[in-house]
């Protein structure tokens, strides 16, 4: 892919500290009224309500449905003595119908047979290669650390992107689109990001069902792309309790209005079907978007978040992901909670885990690794393990 300036508005791409703009951040707490919210009450009635319509309406669009009536779960295969017997297997098959459109997403999962069921789980929204989430574990590899995550009493399961819509440009004919979408496409309507976003939460919706399955701890899980698209989920779905951002970058944890690394202007040329249209009016345009992604991060309040950075990783803006979850803590304040509990980026490999935000900055590049499954379960058990 091209990072010449061409594809950036003629702006040269900013990877230094001195080059950032000035900027200021719309307030998380003072509503679209100018009146600041102090109680959990006003921020649940009034101004989260309104962060995340800004969100619908001029970043990842407004979904035409939430859960379809016509969905089916299919689990076609059980297997009680997969990875040597430590764990049971499940692949269900979920499909959606409309018009006599159909489309079905492949959840593959893995739910540790030696531990107190229900168990809770991490979701991850895999968008690499479906061999990555290999139902049959020949192909182990650490961005779906299958083995850890069960050895370690979490459920383990995933699906992949492409199933709920591909991750390519097709003027949303196919995937979920061209089963879902009806009439006149408009400036705000659902992208690829947000049909993924709602593919996990349909996942969730199976999850629930399943007894071996504690849905009221389910992290939801992605990396870049996948990160983006997890807070999203996390925003628009409360049931997850809690949200990963692994290296999610401009669009995902990354402060916009920093215009370090990707920008959103050259976001949008580069993957047109992301966003919602109205998204690509802030083109080279970042101080005029109503939000910043800083208030994505505090829809997550007062549930966990973890976010994480990768120092070699400079197009995903390291300390603007921070900065973000830094920000993002005033959200957790209302409800009497630390949020990430610092206000200096830890040093490499040192993660952060004081509060209900978690963070760490992993030295090497962009990638889901096993150090990174690590710091979130270490995070979780914390959490969730005291009950
Ligand atoms: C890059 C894109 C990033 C990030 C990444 C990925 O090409 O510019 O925003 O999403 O892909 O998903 O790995």
């Amino acid at each position: 892919e091209s990072r010449s300036s061409s594809n950036n508005g003629g702006r040269d791409f900013i990877y230094s500290e001195e080059k950032v703009p000035e900027y200021s951040l719309p307030d998380i707490l003072t509503t679209d009224a100018g009146e600041k919210v102090t109680t959990v009450k006003e921020w649940e009635s009034t101004r989260r309500p309104e962060i995340l319509e800004l969100f619908r309406k001029h970043v990842y669009g407004r979904n035409p449905v939430g859960r379809p009536e016509q969905m089916s779960f299919d689990v076609y295969d059980v297997d009680p003595k997969a990875m040597d017997g430590k764990a049971t297997r499940k692949q269900v098959k979920i499909t959606f119908e409309n018009n006599g459109k159909s489309l079905s997403v492949n959840v593959v999962i893995f739910i540790p047979n030696d531990a107190e069921h229900p168990v809770p789980a991490y979701l991850l929204i895999c968008n690499r290669d479906k061999t990555n989430i290999d139902p049959t574990r020949e192909n182990k590899i650490e961005y779906w650390p299958a083995e850890e995550i069960v050895a370690r009493g979490y459920a383990a399961v995933a699906f992949h992107n492409a199933d709920i819509d591909p991750d390519d440009y097709d003027k949303f004919q196919n995937g979920i689109h061209g089963v879902l979408d009806e009439g006149e496409r408009h400036d705000d309507a659902w992208a690829t990001l947000a049909a993924w976003a709602w593919g996990a939460s349909r996942v969730l919706d199976y999850l629930e069902t399943d007894r071996m399955i504690d849905a009221e701890h389910v992290a939801v899980v992605g990396h870049s792309r996948g990160g983006k698209t997890s807070l999203w989920a996390g925003a628009t779905d409360e049931r997850f309790a809690m949200v990963v951002s692994n290296n999610s970058g401009c669009g995902g944890a990354a402060l916009s209005r920093r215009q370090y690394g990707e920008t959103v202007g050259r976001i949008n040329r580069a993957f047109p079907h992301w966003f919602c249209e109205k998204f690509s009016e802030y083109n080279e345009n970042e101080s005029e978007i109503p939000v910043d992604q800083h208030m994505l991060l505090a829809l997550a309040a007062p549930r966990l978040l973890y976010v994480t950075s990768a120092n070699e990783d400079l197009w995903a803006d390291p300390r603007g992901e921070f900065l973000s979850c830094k920000e993002a803590s005033t959200a957790y304040e209302i409800y009497g909670k630390t949020g990430l509990g610092t206000n200096q980026i830890p040093a490499l490999n040192e993660p952060v885990q004081q509060g209900n935000i978690g963070y760490h900055v992993r030295s090497g590049g962009h990638g889901l690794t096993l150090y990174d499954w690590t710091q979130f379960m270490n995070f979780t058990d914390k959490h969730w393990k005291k009950r």
